[in-house]
């Protein structure tokens, strides 16, 4: 009971992003699999196309990088799918769940890893802080969580 008690005080959430590679690939279905089958539960999801202005306040924080631009574009060069996970730990686990940045170094058995080989095109997002699950919900929208 008491680790009941513990583990729901323990709950937290964070967004993934379903980048625009994954979701012409038709990785939807697959990856949005392992987060359920994992125990999380999906609040909200919505098929975004992120316009120039929402994915600059989306990747604010590497603006001024030398990759900035390309990475502007690509994630607005198709529809991205959002999700809204919760569960024990959220933001922890789901960035182990999607493996390293660079795909091709991310290891087999993490979504990255497992379907990936890019760095842009890394096929997910998913939030490394509670800061940065409220900025990234706001940019797109989703102001409900942020
Ligand atoms: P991650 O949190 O794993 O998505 O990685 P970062 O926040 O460091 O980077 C955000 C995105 O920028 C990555 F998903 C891919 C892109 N990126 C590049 O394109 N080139 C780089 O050298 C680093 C990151």
């Amino acid at each position: 009971m008491d680790e009941k008690v513990c583990e729901d005080e323990m709950s937290e959430r964070t967004l993934i992003v379903i980048k625009p590679d994954a979701v012409q690939r038709g990785l939807v279905g697959k990856i949005l699999s392992r987060f359920e089958e994992k125990g999380f539960k999906i609040l909200d999801l919505r098929m975004i196309r992120m316009d120039k202005g929402q994915a600059e306040n989306f990747y604010s924080v590497h603006a001024g990088k030398p990759f900035f631009n390309d990475l502007v574009s690509f994630i607005t060069s198709g529809p991205v799918v959002a999700a809204v996970l919760e569960g024990r730990n959220a933001i922890e686990s789901v960035r182990i769940m999607i493996g390293s940045t660079d795909a091709s170094k991310a290891p087999p058995g993490s979504i990255r890893g497992d379907y990936s080989l890019g760095l842009t095109d890394n096929s997910i997002h998913a939030s490394d802080s509670p800061e940065s699950f409220r900025r990234e919900t706001k940019a797109l929208g989703l102001v409900e969580w942020a």
